[in-house]
């Protein structure tokens, strides 16, 4: 048989303990330039991933008070875990198909559904099911689409099929570690509402290192230009654990306001009941948001369990692409903003203007007849109740648009498109008159900070030039820069009784001097456009 022969290749390939226990590895010589050039293709050293055995040990990361928790088995649901993959590695998949059969105790495991989305890579045909009927327990199945469908409705496909009572969904290329199952179906056995995330860690996608850094983790966001975010835990989640866990908060369920999409469990009766996803929503993107804002909305909660640990490799760029290239991030986007942020949208469409009256939208009707027959809450609601950190720039705000010279429109401050999730240095450009460039959005607060959507002026007083810098910032309170925006319109900083000034401009950067309310370079008025 050829594929037995092939197989049998691969296994010879694979070094015994190469990797184990989440360590880094390195290839050399030849094999480096052929692992660096796979990498180049698919986000992912595959020549690296080959040698590693796809039973490879996993790392000890579970938090000492997780050891101490106790699960009956018996008792707890048990789970269908479905994983889609759509031009994957071979060994990544299978490595991670292995993992969970390796961690997850078979009485709980009903099944893993292997979901191939049309991939054309040679080896995940045949090859593939070939080694699932004949290397691998009967619990694994794998199904196939007639055509590329997008991991929405390839997802859709494996939830259809699946016989266990709680949905587990995993990328195709995630490592699971001991005890990650357990946590999670414990929590939903508890709670049938809550939809629960692992502890996601980062697979190094060059040296496969499980990158564990402590008991630490991140919650979800987002951006209004429809993106999801990492953020630390706020103090107000951290009161509300101490309340429901008592002194063991490391470990207790923490509310997350999104999640990032790829690995979760939900009850499966749940996930049907709560209307699944948007099955037309294309290729790649938006579904996340989509999700999390209903379960909020309708009633359900979005936690992480800090007891479950699961890596993911992350790749740099997609090695895949969908028909026509379509932006379907931004398509999948608009059809959650039209489904789920009321008035919101428009700020989606502020930071995405491309995405106004964009052409493949489609109709989003029947997800708002579902919204209406779940009695679900307003996205005014969520914004309040479960990601009040958020910040959005045109609500309960002092001011806000375009900060411009006064009679000078010249002089507009902006992004000037440098990286806003580091420190930058806040500039000038001319005035956007027409549209509302999101480059050129700014608020002044009640607590009188001068910020962004997602960044904060500070003054950065190390150098002689005394730069504006715009830092990364969820809540007003994460820096202790205030501003006065005094009668003779200047931006006068608290801290140091500094203006901010565009004279002698290097660059096109502000900096802040000595105020003086006779001079030009410091006069700065708010300024809206017809369209706020
Ligand atoms: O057309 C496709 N069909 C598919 O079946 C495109 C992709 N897929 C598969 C793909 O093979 C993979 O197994 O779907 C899975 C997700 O695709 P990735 O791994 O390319 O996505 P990602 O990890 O870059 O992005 C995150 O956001 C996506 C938004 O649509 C999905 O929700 C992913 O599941 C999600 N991944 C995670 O949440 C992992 C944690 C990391 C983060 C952040
Ligand atoms: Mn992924």
């Amino acid at each position: 048989m050829a594929f037995e022969h092939e197989i049998e290749m691969d296994l010879s390939k694979q070094i015994p303990g190469l990797c184990d226990f989440g360590v880094e590895c390195f290839l050399s010589g030849e094999e480096m330039e052929i692992g660096e050039a796979s990498y180049a293709e698919n986000g992912i050293n595959v020549i690296l991933s080959d040698k590693i055995s796809y039973n490879r040990s996993p790392p000890y990361v579970q938090h000492e008070l997780c050891k101490n928790v106790h699960y009956d088995i018996l008792s707890l649901p048990t789970a269908s875990v479905i994983i889609t993959f759509y031009e994957e590695p071979y060994s990544v998949l299978l490595r991670t198909v292995h993992s969970v059969l390796n961690t997850a105790p078979s009485a709980i495991l009903k099944e893993i559904i292997l979901v191939d989305d049309f991939s054309s890579r040679r080896d995940l045909k045949g090859k593939l099911g070939y080694y699932v009927k004949t290397r691998l327990s009967s619990k694994v199945k794998l199904f196939r689409m007639r055509r590329q469908s997008g991991l929405v409705r390839a997802r859709l496909a494996g939830a259809q099929r699946a016989t266990g009572s709680v949905l587990v969904f995993l990328d195709a290329h995630c490592e699971c570690t001991s005890g990650w199952l357990q946590p999670l179906l414990s929590r939903i056995h508890q709670s049938r509402s809550s939809v629960v995330v692992p502890l996601i860690d980062v697979i190094n996608q060059k040296t496969f290192e499980y990158e564990s850094d402590g008991y630490g983790f991140d919650i979800g966001g987002f951006t209004l230009d429809g993106h999801f975010d990492w953020h630390d835990v706020p103090e107000r989640e951290r009161e509300r654990q101490r309340r429901e866990c008592k002194d063991e908060i490391e470990i207790c369920p923490t509310y997350s306001p999104t999640m990032a999409g790829g690995l979760f469990a939900i009850s499966r009766d749940y996930f049907w009941e709560i209307g699944s996803y948007d099955e037309q929503m294309d290729g790649w993107g938006g579904e996340n948001l989509e999700m999390s804002f209903r379960i909020w909305m309708c009633g359900g909660t979005l936690e992480t369990i800090p007891c479950s640990r699961i890596g993911h490799i992350f790749r740099e760029f997609h090695p895949y692409s969908f028909p026509n290239d379509k932006d379907t991030h931004g398509i999948n986007t608009v059809r959650m903003a039209k489904v789920w942020m009321d008035d919101y949208q428009e700020l989606l469409y502020m930071n995405r203007p491309d995405l106004r009256n964009h052409p493949d939208v489609g109709d989003v009707t029947h997800r708002k007849v579902l919204r209406d027959k779940l009695k679900c809450k307003s996205f005014e609601w969520y914004m309040q109740n479960i990601y009040p950190e958020k910040f959005i720039p045109t609500r309960n705000v002092q001011n806000y648009g375009r900060i411009s010279a006064i009679e000078d429109d010249r002089f507009c401050f902006d992004d000037l498109q440098q990286n806003i999730d580091e420190p930058y240095n806040l500039g000038v450009y001319s005035c956007y008159k027409h549209d509302i460039a999101p480059s050129q959005l700014f608020s002044y607060t009640y607590n009188k900070v001068l910020r962004t959507e997602r960044s904060c002026a500070t003054i950065d007083d190390r150098r002689s030039t005394k730069y504006i810098v715009m830092i990364p910032c969820n809540s007003d309170d994460e820096v202790t820069d205030t501003w006065v925006h005094t009668s003779f319109n200047q931006f006068k900083h608290e801290q140091t009784g500094l203006c901010i000034d565009r004279k002698n401009l290097d660059k096109n950067l502000l900096h802040a001097a000595v105020c003086d309310s006779l001079s030009k370079t410091q006069k700065w008025e708010f300024q809206k456009t017809k369209k706020q």
